[in-house]
């Protein structure tokens, strides 16, 4: 099946994410504000559908502005990334007060709803206070949103356009959805609402902790589609709504019943833009110099989900059961810096940092040291060329609402003799990359097991199973996660429904 071309509209969208799809930031010496581009899959996909239909960006600009009429500057006409044609007048920006917006972001959002949604209900810390701006934050989202929805409804009268898509995203705005249809509804203004959470939805049990858990259903069961990465989470979300709040429900289906309406849940899980990790690992320069030495690869944001300390003793315990990979595998792990402001992740950079040094200083030689460690962020290119190059690649969380790494490896996997996907199945992707050797992180030893095996792997087996899983994940890229989004949601052009894959 192709799946060439952009996906298309009738409908304009608009896009509603805690983050716009660029940062601003201060010109030290104009004083001018000036966009930084970001290039994630998400505005790759998104970005090009929004600007087409005419359709808009709410969002926060990553700075917090004296002025919140100050205008939002064009791109940099040098601006070669999918945002540089969204114009200033197609972006709503959501200002918010520096310390509210810190305790919804930091004190909710991360210390609450990351924990208790991956199923750490042990690492979160409820505090109503951080609710209060949290519930502030969402209602001012939703004010914002309809002043977006007025001017696209404007600018689109007399078009034969059909109603705007409204489309919120993750756990940061999980109230807004609700408000904005009270809004519509109030000012008789046209639209459909979708909302897609990019992590877990846990399960009834877990998800009962939270002392909002009826809020924050009623908040997502305001839209018309409700969209997980798989299809467990939408069984998770059907189950709390039917325990919860009484709604009738049909599981089969995945209808809920709310409100004298019936909202859809479906499982729509995010691919990478494919094309573009397949030209960078052509083109990307070698980075390991040494050929010879087996490199077994992570990448992650330093983040307690990802499974990093786990990892790092599953290495150990390699070595100390087959000492025949020592001076002959070394493993390179790169964590981008994520969350500083949060004591729990400098807390882990610091248990990283020591177990790093401890597996380090138990086994290095004079020509060898098994692990080396970046804590930064790596240029595209050099993640292409590393994901390239390396023999094994560990994607381990201990629970991920997708995990991109492990799909954009795949993609970069282009060397005659691939290399091995090692993942774990509490990673959304764990779900459909079946010819990936598995590997449950929390089981130490038999991680280490795994990772033996995926080293001595047979050749044939590795291009056997590399083929099958860049097969899929070609096929299943962003663009296609973005056609199945519009399909959903009721919004597909019919020329786009032929190439299509469910
Ligand atoms: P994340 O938790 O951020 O995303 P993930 O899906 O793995 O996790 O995406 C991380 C991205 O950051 C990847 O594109 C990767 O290339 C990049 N990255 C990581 N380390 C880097 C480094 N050192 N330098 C440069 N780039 C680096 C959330 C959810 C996931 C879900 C996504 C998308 O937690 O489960 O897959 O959203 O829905």
């Amino acid at each position: 099946v192709t799946n060439a071309g952009e996906p298309s509209t009738k409908a304009s969208l608009i896009v509603v994410s805690n983050r716009l799809p660029f940062v601003l930031i201060r010109n030290a010496k104009t004083q001018e504000l000036e966009r930084r581009a970001s290039a994630g899959g998400l505005v790759t996909a998104v970005c090009p559908v929004v600007i087409k239909g005419s359709g808009l960006w709410v969002g926060w600009s990553g700075i917090h502005l004296e002025d919140p009429n100050e205008a939002i500057p064009e791109s940099n006409p040098n601006d070669q990334t999918p945002t540089a044609g969204l114009k200033s007048d197609q972006v709503v920006s959501v200002n918010i007060n520096a310390k509210i917006f810190d305790s919804y972001y930091n004190g909710c959002c991360n210390k609450i709803f990351w924990p208790l949604f991956h199923s750490m209900p042990g690492r979160a810390n409820f505090g109503g206070e951080h609710w209060h701006d949290y519930v502030t934050v969402n209602k001012h989202f939703a004010v914002r949103t309809i002043e977006a929805l007025e001017k696209c409804l404007a600018k689109n009268e007399g078009s034969d356009k059909s109603p705007p898509i409204v489309w919120i995203h993750d756990y940061h705005l999980m109230l807004a959805a609700n408000w904005v249809r009270e809004h519509a509804e109030e000012k008789n203004l046209p639209c459909r609402l979708a909302f897609f959470l990019h992590i877990p939805f846990p399960p009834w049990d877990i998800f009962r902790l939270l002392p909002w858990s009826d809020e924050i259903l009623q908040g997502m069961l305001g839209c018309d589609l409700v969209g997980f990465h798989i299809q467990d989470y939408c069984l998770n979300f059907v189950d709390c709504c039917q325990r919860n709040l009484g709604c009738r429900v049909d599981r089969n289906n995945l209808l809920v019943e709310h409100g004298g309406r019936t909202v859809r849940i479906r499982p729509l899980p995010i691919g990478i833009p494919y094309e573009r990790f397949v030209n960078l690992a052509t083109t990307a320069p070698k980075v390991l110099k040494t050929s010879k030495m087996q490199i077994i690869l992570g990448v992650d944001r330093l983040d307690y989900t990802k499974g990093l300390v786990h990892r790092l003793m599953a290495f150990e315990a390699l070595l100390l059961k087959y000492p025949q990979h020592k001076e002959k595998v070394s493993l390179l792990q790169i964590s981008v810096p994520s969350r500083t402001d949060v004591k729990e992740y400098r807390e882990l950079k610091e248990e990283v940092d020591q177990l790093v040094g401890r597996i380090n200083g138990r086994f290095t030689t004079a020509n060898w040291a098994p692990i080396r460690y970046i804590y930064d962020y790596v240029s595209q290119d050099e993640l292409a060329a590393l994901y390239r190059d390396a023999a094994v690649c560990l994607v381990t969380p201990l629970r991920d609402g997708m995990n991109l790494v492990a799909k954009e490896f795949v993609a970069c996997q282009i060397n005659e003799v691939p290399g091995v996907l090692v993942i774990s199945p509490f990673a959304g992707a764990g779900e459909m990359m079946h010819e990936a050797l598995l590997c449950n992180p929390y089981e130490v030893n038999e991680a280490a097991e795994v990772i033996h095996r995926a080293l001595t792997m047979p050749e044939d087996e590795r291009v056997l199973r590399m083929a099958r899983l860049r097969r899929r994940e070609a096929e299943c890229d962003v663009s296609h996660w973005m056609r199945c989004f519009l399909k959903a949601v009721g919004a597909l052009e019919m020329d786009d429904v032929g190439t299509t894959i469910m």
